[in-house]
């Protein structure tokens, strides 16, 4: 190309260049030359050097910051504003400068040479502004929603709180009552001990407890006895079989034929001469009285098998038994007796007076049938207590549980710092995608709900907020994750990551299977919506 072309091509654009081209608002008093006798001269920004005042933007690199250069690309790593009237300035780096390419953030064209690109920042704004209006509108209108979300969180703080000082007052009435009914139980307990041992001085008692002490001493007895006879007939069965008949020794035949009649066996002689083998010790033993049941005696067969069982009879029991069917008709008070008198109507609310009557004066230790019924009121006196003890307990388990619920209320990691998630706590909000429904229940459990039918998948329960971000941010609450849900076929739990933006519903957008099993799905809130800052200002001011 002719030198002069180039030059002429050139020239027009940077002949123009105003000498704040390419300068941030912040910057444009710092471009201002200096008079030097007919010069006119101007200093770097960092004061390194002075050069002429035509040298700033004429498109070479004269201070080391870049800072002569605003407006074009001839120093390195330099900043370009454009100023975008109509629109948003906007700071671009240099070298994206005339390099023939409009960019997008200079609407009004300037990075390149005038008449290269169109100036668009009136549509641009205008459409910037319609659309920054609308967010506005929605950060207001959602931020209100928000705010009431605010204003349930401290109700329900101040809810639980109350409820939490009532329980305290409740446990501590309760406790007073579990005391009480245990000092109760403990006398009553007691007492019952002490009517025992006064029953077991009775002399049916007492000799029931000889007799057991005699049937035992005789079953030891009996026992010793037993061994003894088997030891005794085992030396008399050696001496039958073993003795010599040849020598004719009559003390000692008289002492086998005496065995041999007493254990009802034949002869050892006949024994030997019929089989000429073993002596026969399996002959029938003779008939003795012992077998014979006499009037209702027991016989060996029935000592050996029913005495054990006799003598491990609870007497404590019996005794207790034995009171209660020979005591006092101690139920059959006249309080119990007047419902025979009474006509059906009034039948209910007389029985319900008997019972709280009964039962106060059982309580304290004056109800009932007096000292016969002691272990009766003792039994009661338990059931009381362990009644006060379970309500007690369940007065706790409450406190505990609102205790709980009152620290997460503003906890920045549970319902936000302003307690602005609580009042969606267990919201369910779904989505039809055609194939399944997908619902969301907040801090609670996803599923996937097949619509042709069935019961369909957990896609886990709530887990945490989104981990990459900090408690308190706002982007911390931008997503949800719900985890450890149904189990995929060869692949992992299900689970859901729900991506939340501010809007003026709860409600969910759209749902995407990203990876097997794991879904995604958007949605909005108002409790993403934090107020405008300038709303912010006006509401401190
Ligand atoms: C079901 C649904 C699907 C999932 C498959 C995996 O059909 O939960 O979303 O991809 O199971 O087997």
């Amino acid at each position: 190309m002719h030198p002069w072309l180039l030059l002429a091509l050139a020239l027009p654009s940077l002949a123009a260049l105003d000498k704040t081209h390419g300068v941030s608002p912040s910057l444009v008093s710092k471009y201002l030359p200096s008079t030097k006798g007919s010069h006119q001269t101007w200093t770097c920004l960092d004061g390194s050097k002075e050069i002429a005042w035509s040298a700033v933007n004429d498109d070479y690199c004269d201070c080391q910051d870049g800072s002569d250069e605003p407006g074009t690309s001839a120093c390195p790593n330099n900043k370009f504003y454009c100023r975008n009237e109509g629109h948003i300035g906007a700071i671009i780096q240099s070298s994206r400068v005339n390099d023939g390419l409009c960019e997008q953030e200079c609407c009004d064209g300037s990075d390149e040479p005038s008449g290269v690109c169109p100036n668009t920042c009136q549509e641009v704004g205008a459409e910037h502004r319609k659309k920054t209006d609308a967010e506005r509108k929605l950060r207001k209108t959602g931020s209100k929603i928000r705010s009431s979300y605010i204003a349930y969180a401290h109700k329900e703080k101040k809810r639980l709180e109350v409820l939490v000082a009532d329980l305290v007052k409740e446990i501590e009435t309760r406790e007073k009552e579990v005391e009480r009914l245990r000092d109760i139980a403990e006398r009553a307990e007691s007492l019952s001990a002490a009517e025992l041992e006064r029953k077991k001085q009775s002399p049916l008692y007492q000799s029931l407890l000889v007799h057991h002490t005699a049937l035992k001493s005789l079953q030891k007895e009996h026992k010793k006895h037993l061994e003894r006879e088997k030891a005794l007939g085992d030396i008399l069965t050696s001496l039958r079989t073993g003795y010599n008949p040849n020598y004719q020794d009559m003390a000692v035949l008289e002492a086998v034929r005496g065995w041999e009649a007493l254990a009802g066996l034949p002869h050892i002689n006949d024994v030997r001469k019929g089989d000429d083998g073993e002596a026969d010790t399996t002959a029938e033993k003779p008939t003795t009285e012992d077998n014979v049941e006499d009037e209702g005696l027991w016989n060996a067969a029935k000592i050996e098998k029913e005495l054990d069982q006799l003598l491990k009879t609870d007497h404590v029991t019996l005794l207790l038994e034995h009171d209660q069917l020979v005591g006092p008709a101690s139920a059959q008070s006249l309080l119990l007796d007047i419902s025979a008198y009474l006509p059906d109507v009034l039948l209910p609310s007389y029985h319900s007076f008997r019972d709280s009557v009964l039962s106060a004066l059982s309580v304290f230790g004056i109800g009932g049938g007096g000292a016969s019924d002691t272990s009766a009121e003792s039994n009661r006196a338990r059931v009381a207590l362990s009644d006060a003890e379970h309500s007690l307990k369940l007065t706790q388990d409450e406190q505990r549980t609102a205790n709980e619920d009152l620290s997460d209320i503003f906890d920045p990691d549970g319902f936000g710092p302003e307690g602005e998630w609580k009042k969606l706590d267990g919201m369910c909000l779904s989505k039809d995608t055609g194939e399944y429904t997908y619902e969301v229940c907040l801090f609670d459990e996803a599923r996937q709900i097949p619509n042709s039918g069935g019961s369909g998948f957990s896609l886990g329960k709530f887990s945490s907020w989104d981990k990459a971000a900090r408690a308190g941010e706002l982007e911390y609450y931008t997503r949800q994750h719900y985890t450890q849900g149904a189990k995929c076929w060869n692949g992992p739990h299900r689970s859901v990551e729900l991506v939340l933006t501010c809007g003026t519903e709860n409600t969910l957008l759209t749902v995407a299977e990203l990876e097997k099993c794991e879904y995604q799905i958007t949605g909005t809130t108002p409790a993403l919506c934090r107020p405008l800052e300038d709303e912010h200002t006006k509401d401190e001011l």
